[in-house]
């Protein structure tokens, strides 16, 4: 990865600019909110800022493409000239990759893998890292009966088949992250068995992204709502790093790092070395 040293694991922040997320006024009052919260999880140790402007959660709506770059631009572009922080796009859309990093996005994040017609294109064009990441299905209808075989060969098959086709469009393989996609048309014995098999994943050679941070199966297991499932995300993250995964993709910062510090000092014995962790 040229932009960002996976020698350690990373934090990615997750920054939400969707209507329902900080702020129901108007633009500026959006770009003000997006801009407050990237401060804190900057400060809070984020190595990452993902900037999402449509919601993939189960059963959301698609949203216009205009829409999107609406949302997500302004943001990425006052980002980009406040903070030092690399910035990737969550998008599916081929103009969004495209505007996203003219405007200062360092990565794109991908819930569809590069599918959409031109993505892979538009990724290897940009010239930015990618995150590949598994979905069965699509977000509207995906968690009505998501059903595998073999859950950890069907995801790393997908995975590396969109690898492949990433390379021979010129991205390079240093270039490529890999995600299972937790919760994108899995039931929870899916989701566990991918967290148990990250390891088999990460065997491919390819740097792992792992998002799980108050996902449903988390609250499938705490029996928790959303806002109160930090304790198992920061559980499942620890699984996580275990496992071998490289990125962790969260809400709350702060506490992750600190999870990150314990993980690093026990399996890396760099504390006393003097790495604060912070990678910087
Ligand atoms: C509460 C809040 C409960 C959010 C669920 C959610 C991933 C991702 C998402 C992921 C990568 C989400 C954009 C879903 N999940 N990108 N994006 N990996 N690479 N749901 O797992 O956070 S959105």
């Amino acid at each position: 990865m040229p932009q960002l040293d996976l020698s350690v694991p990373r934090i990615m922040g997750i920054l939400n600019v969707t209507p329902d997320s900080f702020s129901d006024g108007g633009r500026y009052d959006r770009l003000d909110a997006a801009l407050y919260h990237a401060e804190r999880m900057v400060v809070s140790g984020a190595d990452i800022l993902d900037v999402g402007g449509e919601s993939t959660r189960p059963g959301a709506q698609p949203v216009s493409e205009a829409e999107e770059l609406d949302r997500v631009i302004p943001v990425i572009e006052a980002l980009s000239a406040r903070f030092e922080k690399p910035i990737s796009i969550d998008t599916s859309k081929p103009a969004v990759m495209r505007e996203a990093v003219v405007a200062g996005a360092d990565m794109i994040n991908d819930v569809n893998a590069l599918r959409a017609e031109g993505a892979v294109a538009a990724a290897a064009e940009a010239g930015v890292p990618v995150c590949l990441m598994h979905m069965q299905g699509e977000p509207r209808t995906m968690q009505r009966s998501p059903r595998y075989d073999d859950v950890v060969t069907e995801v790393r098959d997908f995975l590396l088949e969109r690898a492949r086709v990433c390379e021979v469009a010129g991205i390079p393989r240093d270039a490529i992250v890999l995600d299972p996609g937790f919760g994108f048309g899995k039931t929870l014995e899916h989701n566990l068995e991918l967290l148990r098999q990250l390891p088999v994943l990460c065997a491919t050679g390819y740097p792992v992204l792992a998002g799980i941070s108050r996902k449903s199966m988390v609250g499938a297991i705490t029996g928790r709502e959303v806002d109160d499932r930090l304790a198992g995300s920061l559980a499942m993250a620890l699984l996580a790093l275990e496992g071998g995964a490289r990125i962790l993709r969260v809400h709350d910062v702060a506490e992750t790092r600190d999870v990150l510090r314990v993980w690093v000092a026990v399996r890396e014995r760099s504390v006393a070395a003097g790495d604060d962790g912070k990678g910087d």
